[in-house]
């Protein structure tokens, strides 16, 4: 069985917990207090940081890579498409995901301007949804679960309004159709 070590509040750890939900895994979670990491996290991860899964005394870091491996590992369903186009372009898109984080991180940490930041990556990510209807092409996959946790943080956490981004507005209405992210926004709701 897989081991997860997860916290909660964590989006990266979302990423996981949404790709083994939709996977159907069997997974034991093992929550980790962000505040009070105990040094024994360093032995899986040497940044420290969560998420990581084990399975069998074999630990894998990197949210991105565990998505990959969870993808190889329990191919169906799929969450890349068959195209390999489709497949570049998801992978295009985690790639770049940093460019979408780093204003949310500066607006939830109150610097000056993160909002305006903010705003031109939401409208970013607004003009591709209008382009398609998931981010890696015609099918859901590991590109939207890679961001839909910073988008549902931002909505409830940080009280961003998402009115102005119609095409965002209707791909989170469709990826909370999903069970598995729909769960992520009721822990989301109890943070
Ligand atoms: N690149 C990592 C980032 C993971 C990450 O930053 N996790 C945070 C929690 S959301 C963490 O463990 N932070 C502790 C720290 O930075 O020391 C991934 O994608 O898994």
């Amino acid at each position: 069985m897989i081991t997860l070590y997860d916290a909660a509040r964590c989006p990266y750890c979302a990423r996981v917990r949404i790709a083994l939900a939709e996977k159907d895994v069997e997974v034991e979670t093992v929550d980790i207090q962000l505040d009070d990491r105990p040094a024994w996290i360093y032995e899986k991860n040497s940044t420290g940081r969560v998420p990581v899964i084990e399975e069998d005394a074999w630990t894998l870091p990197e949210s991105a890579v565990i998505m990959e491996y969870l993808e190889e590992r329990y191919p169906d369903p799929p969450l890349l498409a068959a195209d390999p186009a489709e497949r570049a372009l998801a992978r295009l898109c985690i790639f770049r995901h940093d460019e979408f984080t780093k204003p949310y991180y500066a607006l939830r940490r109150g610097e000056d301007g993160a909002d305006v930041l903010y705003a031109e990556q939401l409208a970013r990510l607004d003009a591709a949804l209008e382009e398609r209807p998931w981010l890696g092409g015609s099918s859901y996959g590991l590109a939207d679960i890679a961001y839909v946790p910073w988008v549902l943080r931002a909505r409830t956490l940080l009280g961003v309004e998402l009115d102005a981004y119609p095409a965002i507005e209707g791909w989170l209405t469709r990826l909370l159709d999903r069970p598995a992210v729909a769960e992520e926004e009721h822990l989301v709701a109890r943070l």
